[in-house]
């Protein structure tokens, strides 16, 4: 593939849930080696360190059972502006973190995305929908809302206003296993491309990935993908705070990055919700690495590439 500058942003957001250790995340993956696995495929990288989150006053009028919204309202400010200056610069990877630091990286991508008149298009490759508002969650986590946040839903008060929501139709979520009632009822009356693991046993992982690369391809759109943990099986990817049986294999993660990285449409990538303290001998944030390496083009044999349209 074509040599990129990758740009490692630490994001160690821990605020999106009530469980911590995602904290430690950005510093497992570097301790994994994603700057040397990145640096031996010739890309050049550059890291830029762990960021904080900008001091904001608690949000009024917010849901009262929300965890930490100032300190995610930060997050999102903070992310939100180092996403868009880095997309001039190079390919963004979010170093997570929990999930909640996806209103802040995805939101700044598209807006850098219409600045140069692209449309933004975002592969959501997790067990959840992750499609809450502050005011349909129940368990008051922010890390369920960014898909929501992302795509403009209502119910942010307090949260920086959405410049540029992503389209519906330029939304794919893959590898659905636990989706709360509120999320699939907004869910199903939307557009937002929804493929669960049934789908993925049935017809293998290429076919709905492959048929939305297609998509992005077509209207030539910049591609963030958004990798959850908790998309791979929890018996090879323990450390996450929310394990659902059941997830892709080993061999079906590996293929989807190998099949982004043939389609040469990824402009962004977050990786979240690794939780260091709960891994095993750091075995959860090196399958990340590896897949971040397979994302970005580390192959056995290189292969004739399919052509997206
Ligand atoms: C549930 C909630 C969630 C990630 C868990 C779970 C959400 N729908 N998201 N892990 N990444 O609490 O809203
Ligand atoms: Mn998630
Ligand atoms: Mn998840
Ligand atoms: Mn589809």
């Amino acid at each position: 593939m074509t040599q990129k500058t990758c740009i490692l942003i630490g994001a160690p957001v821990d605020s999106g849930k009530k469980r911590q250790g995602c904290v430690m995340g950005p510093d497992a993956y570097r301790v994994a080696g994603i700057a040397e696995a990145l640096a031996d495929l010739g890309h050049s990288v550059v890291d830029m360190g762990n960021l904080s989150p900008t001091e904001v006053e608690p949000p009024k009028g917010a849901p009262s059972h929300l965890i930490k919204p100032a300190e995610t309202i930060g997050w999102t400010m903070t992310l939100c502006d180092a996403a868009q200056d880095a997309m001039k610069n190079g390919l963004p990877i979010f170093l997570g973190g929990d999930h909640s630091l996806s209103l802040g990286s995805v939101t700044g991508v598209a807006n850098h995305a219409a600045k140069v008149g692209r449309p933004q298009f975002v592969l959501w490759l997790d067990a959840h929908s992750d499609y809450h508002t502050p005011y349909s969650t129940a368990s008051g986590n922010l890390h369920g809302t960014p898909v929501g946040y992302l795509a403009g839903l209502d119910g942010f008060d307090g949260f920086p206003k959405v410049k540029n929501p992503v389209p519906q139709d330029q939304i794919c979520l893959l590898g659905l296993r636990s989706v709360d009632g509120p999320e699939r009822e907004k869910l199903q009356a939307t557009n937002i491309h929804c493929h669960d693991m049934r789908a993925i046993d049935e017809t293998g992982i290429a076919r709905p990935l492959s048929g939305f690369l297609d998509l992005v391809a077509k209207a030539g759109g910049d591609l963030h993908v958004s990798l959850d943990v908790d998309f791979l099986d929890p018996s090879f990817a323990p450390a996450v705070g929310t394990t659902v049986p059941g997830g892709a294999t080993m061999r079906e993660a590996h293929l989807a990055m190998e099949i982004i990285c043939d389609s040469g449409l990824m402009t962004s990538l977050d990786l979240v919700e690794l939780n260091p303290f709960l891994d095993e001998r750091g075995r959860t944030a090196q399958v990340m690495v590896d897949l971040a390496a397979s994302a970005l083009g580390r192959r056995v044999f290189d292969r004739p590439t399919r052509a997206f349209s």
